[in-house]
């Protein structure tokens, strides 16, 4: 048994002062420092640096390994030029990305207090460092493939990774998932066939969804700049699918839909109506120049994300909150910095479906210890502090483990 001390606990409905924490791989007890080591004479008591908060560990909900390498090989600035430089340098960049280099962004996105993530892997290259990495890690294997005479085999390849990382469950972190890489490049019958095996074994499941405005000119009306796009690669001038074929096809099973920029009111009501989620990736969105996702309107649950390399400066959980603070300039910033905080932790918890995000008794005993440069003068801001000032937490623990 292990007890740890700060002076703040974090939880949703706001922060509690001087309460500790009984945990073993799970959180046993909340109670008084007092109480506990009491009741656990023989614990092994941790006691954090003054004016330490004690949060559940951060979960990045959308991150790709794969694209770690690049830093200025991609073009930012706009949607379409950026997916032409993916196409140009994909290789390249994969093929330069070792397991070095991914396990590197893996221990920095650690020493950010992310305890999980959710590694979108399009080739199944970071399976093995997902399976060594401190965190727990949702594998979201990625369906991709919109040309009807390619599908069966980019579909047999996709079933390959996702038994892949089903076989890695037992002896790992890692929880297996399926992510559709989007409307416009998955054909809709092998798209159907992986939601099928979501549902069959109850698999999280993601899908990058209206982020561009050519994503939406091409779904809608089959033009664009996505047009020349799939003339150029794919010698075809029509789309496989449109907006509502591609959110029918997940009507039964909640989806976390990344970016959902381009989506107007109609759509984002239907999401919510199904259950669905939005993961929020402020700074790609911006890189990208693909718009801002008015999360101040959202009636349905979202998470902040951090996207890849491919499209950010970074994998820090704090860099992308503070960037959500400075893109958002309409919402009061306090209370901005608390959605952010529950977006990153109980309510990410609850969209993948895992037992953590919560400091409560029988919850995953994941942390993450913020310590604040003085003391909060005023308790209503301690979330704004701890997302201004963080650059590295200065504790994390992923299942009872200090790392
Ligand atoms: O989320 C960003 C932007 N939107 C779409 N895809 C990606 C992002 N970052 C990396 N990707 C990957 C995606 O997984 O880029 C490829 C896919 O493998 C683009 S498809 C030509
Ligand atoms: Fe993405």
């Amino acid at each position: 048994m292990k007890i740890i001390y700060a002076d703040f606990i974090y939880t949703p409905k706001g922060f509690i002062a001087n309460q500790a924490v009984a945990f073993t791989d799970t959180i046993q007890e909340v109670g008084t420092l007092e109480v506990l080591e009491t009741k656990y004479p023989d614990a092994n008591i941790i006691k954090t640096e003054p004016n330490s908060v004690l949060f559940p560990g951060f979960i990045n909900t959308h991150v790709h390994l794969e694209f770690s390498a690049n830093k200025t090989s991609l073009k930012y600035g706009s949607f379409m030029p950026w997916l032409d430089s993916v196409i140009e340098h994909r290789e390249d960049l994969v093929g330069s990305c070792d397991n070095a280099m991914m396990m590197g962004e893996c221990e920095a996105m650690l020493r950010s207090g992310i305890t999980t993530f959710g590694a979108i892997s399009s080739f199944g290259n970071e399976l093995e460092v997902c399976e060594k990495a401190p965190q727990r890690v949702v594998f979201f294997n990625e369906l991709i493939g919109s040309n009807a005479q390619y599908a069966d085999m980019l579909y047999g390849d996709f079933m390959e990774r996702v038994k892949a990382s089903m076989s890695c469950e037992k002896s790992s972190y890692i929880t297996p998932a399926i992510a559709i890489h989007s409307p416009y490049s998955v054909h809709p019958i092998i798209l159907q066939k992986a939601v099928n095996v979501a549902k069959e074994h109850k698999l999280p499941l993601c899908a990058h969804f209206l982020e561009s405005q050519a994503e939406r000119e091409w779904l809608e009306h089959g033009e664009g700049e996505l047009k020349g796009f799939f003339k150029k690669y794919f010698n075809t001038e029509t789309p496989v699918t449109n907006i509502q074929e591609f959110m029918y096809a997940f009507d039964t099973y909640p989806t976390h839909f990344t970016h959902c920029v381009q989506a107007n009111q109609v759509e984002l009501d239907y999401l919510a109506q199904k259950g669905h989620s939005i993961a929020h990736c402020p700074r790609s969105n911006r890189y990208l120049g693909v718009g801002r996702l008015p999360i101040e309107n959202l009636k349905l649950p979202f998470t902040v994300a951090t996207d890849g390399l491919s499209s950010n400066d970074s994998l820090s959980i704090f860099d992308e909150m503070r960037a959500a603070i400075l893109l958002h300039n309409d919402i009061p910033i306090q209370e901005l910095a608390t959605s952010l905080l529950k977006s990153v932790t109980s309510d990410a918890a609850d969209i993948l479906g895992l037992n953590n995000g919560r400091i409560e008794i029988g919850k995953l005993a994941d942390f993450a210890v913020v310590t604040l440069r003085e003391a909060p003068k005023r308790e209503e801001e301690i979330a704004l502090w701890a997302v201004l000032h963080t650059k590295e937490v200065s504790k994390v623990f992923v299942g009872g483990e200090h790392f």
